[in-house]
């Protein structure tokens, strides 16, 4: 089938990162035709760039102009046509479709979210006046939801270790042996250099990777530089690719993570994570992530359920960090747990089998 996918993208990678990734899905794991219409493609090459070349002549990317049919090139109607994030479908393109002789299915690809209200909006249609079938498509983690779009579902960290990225190379030869390892992911909001001060007070070697820009949000090489003891070494890595960035997941002992594709990502990853929810004005982003910590710590103690609240909550390491093997532990179950109830390929299987 051949699918529309349009990408408007708000700020930050996600909106892109979540779209590249769901068209790898649907071309190389589901034999789809996918088409991509963008209005940012730098940014949206920026997430495809990294992925093998094969797949990248397979995803059509287009300017979101591309999609406005004119005399010369009518719009060649797809079967399938997908609002990420509810993003709105030019009008042109859209009158496009209304003289098209098959219509196609119009899907409203909303956020991610824990919260159990997901289910109940999920796959429910929503009537338009122009007559073409469109309907709502929640991704979720309960079994009644959109699912989770895990594709490519990365290996354990020990399995690929030895693999080490041509990017990443010369930063993992920095680390040092036996130093705990973290990566930094997170949105300028965050406490960042107060709680890297409170981890150095804990005395351990920590290797903290900071991913792209995060040098420059701590500062690093401006004049109030952060100035931490040896036994924190802070290392900049540039933007890598999506599969990249799951490695290195893979690879640190703890992960600060944000948005939605890297939440996910840092769950299939097993290890121990703080999610830097995208803050939101109504403070609606606390009452995901507490929706999301009820399902993650269901069956956790009381130990664990405290630590890991406190370190989403941006408590100072030196209040729970000492729970990180407990944790850790933890997270791997959690990986099983996501990887068992989402056995049925998750978010872009489910979308096909709505679609079919
Ligand atoms: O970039 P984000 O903050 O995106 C956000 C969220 O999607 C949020 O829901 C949306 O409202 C907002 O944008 C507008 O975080 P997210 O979702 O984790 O997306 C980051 C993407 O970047 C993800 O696909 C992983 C990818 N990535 C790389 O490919 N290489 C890298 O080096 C890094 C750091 C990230």
């Amino acid at each position: 089938m051949r699918w529309d996918i349009f990408c408007q993208i708000v700020d930050n990678y996600g909106d892109a990162g979540v779209c590249w990734r769901l068209a790898r899905s649907l071309s190389s794991l589901h034999g789809q035709q996918v088409r991509i219409f963008c209005d940012d493609l730098p940014t949206l090459n920026l997430l495809a760039s990294g992925s093998d070349e094969a797949l990248g002549h397979k995803i059509d990317i287009q300017p979101w102009e591309a999609s406005y049919s004119n005399a010369r090139h009518p719009v060649e109607t797809p079967d399938v046509v997908i609002e990420a994030f509810g993003c709105d479908l030019p009008e042109r393109y859209l009158a496009g479709l209304f003289i098209a002789p098959i219509k196609p299915i119009i899907i409203n690809l909303e956020y991610l979210s824990a919260e159990p209200w997901v289910a109940e909006f999920h796959a429910k249609a929503s009537p338009q006046s122009h007559g073409i079938p469109k309907y709502f498509f929640f991704p979720g983690f309960q079994e009644d939801a959109g699912g989770l779009l895990l594709d490519p579902i990365p290996l354990e960290g020990g399995q690929v270790a030895h693999l080490i990225p041509q990017s990443l190379k010369s930063i993992w030869l920095k680390l040092r042996p036996g130093a705990k390892r973290m990566s930094v992911f997170c949105y300028p909001g965050a406490p960042l250099r107060k709680w890297l001060e409170d981890l150095a007070g804990i005395g351990e070697n920590v290797d903290v990777l900071l991913t792209h820009g995060h040098a420059e949000l701590l500062n690093l090489y401006g004049e109030k530089t952060i100035a931490l003891p040896s036994n924190i070494q802070l290392l900049s890595m540039s933007f890598v690719s999506q599969d990249e960035y799951d490695w290195v997941l893979s690879q640190c002992d703890f992960n600060i993570v944000r948005g939605e594709d890297s939440f996910i990502r840092a769950q299939l990853a097993g290890k121990p994570f703080i999610w830097h929810i995208y803050p939101q004005e109504d403070r609606a982003h606390e009452i995901k992530l507490a929706a999301f910590l009820d399902l993650y710590l269901d069956n956790a103690n009381q130990e664990l359920r405290l630590a890991t609240i406190a370190a989403m909550t941006w408590a100072m390491p030196s209040q729970w960090l000492k729970s990180l093997e407990t944790w850790d532990s933890h997270s791997k179950v959690w990986r099983a747990h996501i990887l068992k109830t989402q056995g049925d390929g998750g978010l872009a299987a489910r979308l096909v089998r709505f679609i079919a």
